[in-house]
């Protein structure tokens, strides 16, 4: 039983996981709710194409395209956690037992009016709801119901300057377990950003987004592949280039080697 081992071995196991990358799809068995990608040939070829495929090329094949979004029958029973399930240290904690009602999602970068938004002010803001599968590299997928603000929404609320190019989104866990190590995040461009189904969820299945899911806040991202759906969300900061943060290639899983362009 996979869950049965330390939470150390776990994790370093799964970090070897995403590494191999595919390789790995045919180990993950036994997921409840979720399927194993191995057995859908379509969507290996399509993970396998995503690999191989440039930005620029899989932008001429409609990169603008909606996710295909799927019926309530479809749903997961339990949608599969994956990376970090619960931040560590103790401002996660002490956040968590507040209900959230101090976190704050900052807006900031290359915005005319900087945000600092509460949960409350989030889910006041009008409300998208899409069911849509996720595709994790390491071989499975799982089918949720995500409920949230659209990104463009706020990005609109926070007005971009010139020069805005990517959306960075800072996570408040640490990819190691003590509190040393770097914090997750990850970026897309501006196509993602204001894609129709990009949103800021703190709603799955019809309930609060669970804390292994990334509570209070996470970003479905729907046309790329799950390592770009940051979950416990601290900051949204719009940049003209990424190069001066974290190890300088976008994201947590992209400066340990990962693609940049995670677009299914
Ligand atoms: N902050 C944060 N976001 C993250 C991760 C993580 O470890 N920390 N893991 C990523 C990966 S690899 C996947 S597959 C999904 C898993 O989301 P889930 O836990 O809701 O299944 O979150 C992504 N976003
Ligand atoms: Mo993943």
């Amino acid at each position: 039983m996979k869950n049965a081992r330390p939470f150390f071995e776990q994790r370093r196991e799964r970090r070897g996981f995403l590494r191999a990358g595919l390789a790995a799809a045919a180990v993950s068995g036994g997921l409840a709710g979720c399927d194993a990608l191995s057995s859908n040939e379509t969507a290996v070829a399509a993970l396998r194409s995503a690999e191989r495929l440039s930005d620029t090329v899989h932008r001429a094949l409609g990169r603008r395209a909606m996710a295909q979004e799927f019926s309530p029958a479809d749903i997961a029973p339990t949608f599969r956690p994956n990376g970090t399930t619960m931040p560590v240290g103790e401002s996660y904690a002490a956040m968590l037992a507040n209900r959230f009602a101090d976190w704050r999602l900052t807006v900031d970068g290359l915005v005319v009016k900087p945000l600092e938004l509460s949960l409350a002010q989030l889910q006041a803001m009008p409300s998208r709801t899409q069911i849509t599968r996720h595709d994790c590299v390491e071989g499975w997928s799982c089918i949720g119901q995500w409920k949230g603000v659209r990104l463009s929404h706020v990005l609109n609320l926070a007005q971009l300057q010139p020069g805005a190019k990517y959306v960075v989104f800072h996570c408040l866990d640490r990819m190691q377990e003590d509190d040393e190590g770097s914090l997750y995040y990850g970026s897309v461009d501006l196509d993602d950003a204001f894609h129709e189904q990009t949103i800021l969820a703190w709603e799955l299945n019809g309930k609060p987004l669970p804390v292994e899911n990334g509570a209070p806040l996470r970003a479905r991202i729907e046309r790329q592949l799950g390592y770009k759906q940051p979950k416990y969300l601290r900051r949204v900061q719009v940049v003209a280039h990424f190069g001066d943060i974290g190890a300088g290639s976008g994201g947590y899983w992209e400066d340990q080697g990962y693609n940049w362009y995670g677009g299914i």
